[in-house]
């Protein structure tokens, strides 16, 4: 597992070669930009259970066949289990957004998911769509003006999207 700091220095150290001085401003950018990282994971944090509850709502509202005898969610154990996965993907996608890196989501959630769904029949085509709805969610939770500190958060708020489209494809 990785952060945007130990990215670098793994690279650098594999070529034997001092950190560049692009390397050094991308990272001297992330410190200063700090807060808006930290606001991000704090925003999406606190509104998790929201997040995850409205984003199954809505899939099982697109996608009603789920939670109907035969369904993939049908029966409390499977719902449950399906939340469960939503949370623990949007969890990750968190530490990957405090870290700037996502090896931490590859690794410890998303490496060999879609392997374990074709096993267990879980549609990933339904999961990926979960998670594109959690997308939208966070973006909207992150991007609210109100109570904060105004500033540019167009590249944090796509670095964040990146990480549900990484999750949304490694199983859809
Ligand atoms: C991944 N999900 C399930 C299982 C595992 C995971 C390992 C099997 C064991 C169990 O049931 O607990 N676990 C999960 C994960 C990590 C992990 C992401 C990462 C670290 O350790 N069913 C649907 C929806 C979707 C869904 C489309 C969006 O119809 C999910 C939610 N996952 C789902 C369901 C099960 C499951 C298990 C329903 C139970 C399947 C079954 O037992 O038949």
């Amino acid at each position: 597992m990785l952060d945007a700091f130990a990215k670098v220095v793994s690279q650098a150290d594999s070529k034997g070669e001092f950190l560049s001085t692009s390397q050094l401003d991308a990272l001297t950018n992330m410190v200063k930009e700090g807060n808006k990282r930290l606001d991000t994971v704090n925003r999406i944090t606190s509104n998790a259970s929201t997040i995850v509850a409205n984003a199954a709502r809505a899939l099982f509202e697109e996608q009603p066949q789920l939670i109907q005898p035969g369904g993939n969610a049908y029966t409390n154990r499977r719902m449950a289990a399906c939340l469960r996965d939503m949370e623990i993907i949007l969890r990750y996608v968190t530490y990957a957004t405090l870290a700037g890196d996502a090896s931490v989501l590859d690794d410890r959630c998303l490496n060999g998911l879609r392997e374990t769904y074709q096993a267990l029949g879980v549609p990933g085509g339904s999961v990926a769509a979960g998670v594109q709805k959690m997308k939208d969610a966070a973006v909207s939770i992150v991007n609210d003006p109100s109570g904060i500190t105004k500033g540019d958060c167009s590249a944090l708020v796509s670095e964040l999207a990146s990480y549900f489209d990484r999750a949304a494809s490694a199983v859809g």
